[in-house]
């Protein structure tokens, strides 16, 4: 199987972390899907990363929907939880880790990817106003748990670990660590995973 992905996607880290606690081998082609000669929208007419393309071609993507299909291909180390109510529990936090990203992404692509004149303060402000609520939200959720939800590793603590660590490596300013001290302790233990040290965006091993 190969992943259309990167290094430094926090949604593509999320899926290869799943690979990796998953035990399942698969292919990562390199691709930027910001990159304006990508040739992402050949196989997904979004033009982002990540999308898996399985063996028949059939592209399959987003994020979320690849880490269910991923989940369900193997019984080793489950990170879905079984009854529906607490799948969808934990489903909304990666739902709320994924939009703070988006967020936060949209912030950060309107100051590097625009001129100055043409860039919107009100609109930066609003995108990170979101990415605070959401990390109030997580850090209020978590309080002093080792994980998110029900007491056992999940794709919640997944999504939520590439959101924060994305913060760190692209946004520092948002300083998390000292606004929600919980959220570094909890981050601390979950960073120390070998999936989370393997694709590390700053020293990727994969
Ligand atoms: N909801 C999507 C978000 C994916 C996403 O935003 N990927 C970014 C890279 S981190 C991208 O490819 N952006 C290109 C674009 O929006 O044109 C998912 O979870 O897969």
């Amino acid at each position: 199987m190969q992943l259309v992905g990167s290094i430094t996607s926090p949604f593509s880290r999320k899926v290869r972390i799943c690979f990796i606690e998953k035990c399942i081998p698969y292919e990562l082609l390199i691709e930027d899907g910001w990159d304006v000669n990508t040739k992402l929208h050949a196989i997904n007419p979004l033009g982002k990363i990540p999308c898996l393309v399985l063996p028949n071609d059939c592209p399959i993507f987003d994020s979320s929907v690849i880490v269910d299909y991923i989940d369900g291909m193997s019984e080793i180390n489950l990170l879905l939880p079984q009854l529906s109510l607490d799948r969808a529990h934990v489903k909304t936090f990666e739902a709320l880790a994924d939009g703070l990203l988006d967020a936060a992404i949209l912030a950060r692509r309107e100051r590097i990817s625009r001129p100055l004149a043409e860039q919107s303060e009100a609109w930066i402000e609003r995108q990170m106003g979101k990415v605070q609520a959401s990390l109030q939200c997580i850090s209020d959720s978590i309080g002093a748990s080792e994980y998110c939800y029900l007491n056992m590793f999940t794709i919640a603590d997944i999504a939520i670990g590439c959101a924060l660590d994305w913060l760190d490596f692209r946004l520092p300013e948002v300083q998390w660590r000292t606004t929600h001290p919980n959220l570094d302790i909890y981050f601390s233990r979950l960073s120390l995973r070998s999936s989370f040290l393997m694709t590390d965006p700053r020293k990727a091993t994969i």
